[in-house]
């Protein structure tokens, strides 16, 4: 790279992405010329437009979610920014790296009630780690590297750095180009450190004198590559239940003895039982938010409760901890495993009545929602049709409305890696996962992408589908028709009132997925769906998508784990 070249700053941005080992941009056009122009014409870089900025910042999100590097979104000013700003908000929540920019109001208009002129970096502050508008042109490269380290360092998250419109019409040198090669991040990675080693043989005891401990990993684990193997050794070695977050789900095969999905209001009773029965919890690379504890946060009051994360922030936040580890999780379970394979030469930990109580546990609630044979379970039935008919290798994207949140339950739908689930966090942002689907299956061109949402969530984030069918992803979209917003309107029907929750009129999701050129499919019947999803597989294999409509009533099929934490406790 040639440190006296004269560029714009949106073609020298270019060439950092490049340099960072960004190979897509996400984004919508906006008013004034940008970044996207200027990455069109760079080599090594695709862009991928929305029609909306929502889908767009969903597509940048599940992208991060499914490689695991930052995702960059490209946007625009005033409206721009406030229609990406609710994934914006997701990705702060579920600790998302994205790389957010804009251009912004031109330094010598600003407060005069320019174009679309608004406090982008007051709206942007609440919802990323680090917004930062540049003021002069040789900041902007040091911005820009300085956004990547930010986004993946300690607990990801999105950040935002806008380039006011006066500075991108000028060329600019910038002398911090000549070290270019020193700065890549694509090479160097985000920075992991270990905790303390004498807190973590403390650790140890515990987990060498507990009788029934249990470990939960949380989306902090994902993408750190020897996690699963060390969690499965270390839980063979000394007995111990692996549970996980939503956002931890497809780091350990559920099929496995010692597994047992996810904790917090989606545990099946059967399961939870264990949480409440374990001498000792811990707790790796999670944020321990309010879902996740929801049923069971009384339970670690009565163990002795481990929390590590890579960030303070997470921790003495919802749950005091007995003892708590600042640090990364593959390199904390790497020590835990370090120092059972010097304790295992003097023996091994004896925990056989844990083991036997686990395998009963999962015996039992195998045989409760193990497998669906009953035509009143449509949406069980579906996440059981997924399984067989896709299960080698699916994403299945979930949104949180009342019906799809069965696909939550462990074993109701079991995840076996390469599989896993993209969940959105704390925030539940409705609609946002029609975005994040396209994303993902951008990511991983070979899995098979199974959007599984509500008709709400379909309704506020269609216009994916006309994105998916011209990017040519091929994504199946199951989308359950129970009339409307079913998770409000089970709350409503706890009072007996019942407003704004029902769709008076039904959109033709036929004529939709004609126009794209894709297969669809009303399902009314659990008989249909084996031979839709092959169909659909049919389909998106040519890189079309696939829309199957899910008629159920929306009182029918009802998420046990729902009813027993908020509705009827009899039912
Ligand atoms: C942007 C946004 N607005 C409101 C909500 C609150 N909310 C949670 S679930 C839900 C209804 C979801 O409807 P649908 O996707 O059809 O699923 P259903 O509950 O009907 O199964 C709403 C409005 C939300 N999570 N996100």
């Amino acid at each position: 790279m040639e440190a006296t070249k004269s560029w714009t700053i949106w073609d020298a941005y270019a060439s950092v992405l490049v340099e960072q080992g960004i190979t897509k941009l996400f984004g919508m056009v906006g008013d004034g010329a940008g970044l996207i122009e200027s990455a069109y014409k760079k080599d090594g870089l695709e862009i991928f437009t929305a029609r909306d900025q929502r889908i767009a910042v969903g597509m940048a999100m599940g992208h991060a979610q499914v490689s695991g590097s930052p995702a960059v979104l490209v946007t625009s000013p005033g409206p721009g920014i406030a229609n990406c700003i609710m994934g914006v908000l997701e990705a702060y929540s579920a600790a998302v790296p994205l790389v957010i920019i804009s251009n912004a109001t031109a330094r010598n208009m600003r407060g005069e009630g320019a174009f679309q002129e608004a406090n982008s970096i007051a709206m942007m502050q609440s919802v990323t780690k680090w917004s930062y508008r540049v003021e002069h042109s040789s900041k902007a490269v040091w911005a820009l590297r300085r956004a990547f380290f930010v986004a993946v360092n300690g607990k990801p998250g999105p950040v935002y750095i806008e380039i006011p419109d006066d500075l991108t019409w000028e060329d600019v040198i910038d002398e911090s180009f000549s070290d270019a090669d020193k700065k890549n991040l694509h090479e160097w990675g985000p920075i992991f450190s270990q905790p303390e080693e004498k807190r973590m043989r403390d650790v140890f005891v515990e987990l060498t004198n507990a009788r029934r401990p249990v470990f939960l990993l949380g989306g902090g684990c994902q993408h750190r590559p020897l996690v699963s193997e060390l969690t499965i050794s270390l839980a063979e070695a000394h007995g111990v239940a692996i549970f996980t977050t939503a956002s931890g789900r497809g780091i350990v095969d559920e099929r496995h003895p010692n597994a047992f999905g996810n904790v917090g209001l989606y545990t099946l009773p059967q399961i939870k039982q264990l949480l409440f029965e374990a001498d000792l919890i811990v707790a790796i690379g999670t944020q321990l938010e309010e879902t996740a504890l929801m049923g069971w946060k009384e339970a670690l009051s009565d163990t002795f409760f481990v929390h590590i994360d890579c960030h303070y922030e997470s921790l003495e936040r919802s749950v005091y901890a007995d003892c708590r580890l600042l640090g990364d999780a593959q390199l904390s379970l790497q020590l835990l495993w370090n120092m059972s394979c010097e304790y295992m030469k003097s023996g091994t930990s004896n925990k056989s009545d844990w083991m036997k109580r686990m395998q009963e546990v999962k015996q039992e609630a195998l045989s409760a929602w193990g497998e669906i044979d009953n035509t009143e379970a449509p949406v069980r039935s579906m996440l059981k049709e997924i399984e067989h008919e896709f299960g080698e290798h699916v994403i299945l994207v979930q949104d949180n409305g009342l019906h799809d949140m069965w696909g939550y339950s462990y074993p109701v739908y079991t995840v076996v890696p390469p599989s896993r689930t993209v969940v959105p966090g704390e925030q539940t942002a409705l609609g946002l996962p029609m975005g994040i689907s396209l994303g993902a299956k951008i990511a991983d061109r070979k899995a098979n992408v199974v959007a599984f949402l509500g008709d709400g969530s379909f309704e506020m984030g269609y216009s994916a589908v006309g994105s998916a069918a011209e990017h040519q992803l091929g994504i199946t979209f199951i989308v359950i028709n129970n009339g409307g917003f079913s998770w409000p309107r089970f709350q409503q029907s706890l009072s007996n009132v019942e407003v704004g929750c029902s769709f008076q009129i039904e959109h033709d999701y036929a004529a939709l997925t004609r126009s794209v050129g894709g297969y669809y499919a009303k399902l009314t019947h659990p008989n249909d769906y084996q031979k839709a999803l092959k169909e659909s597989r049919l389909y998106t294999q040519q890189n079309k998508i696939a829309l199957l409509e899910l008629v159920v009533t929306w009182d029918q099929d009802l998420p046990i784990t729902v009813m027993l934490q908020y509705g009827d406790k009899e039912h």
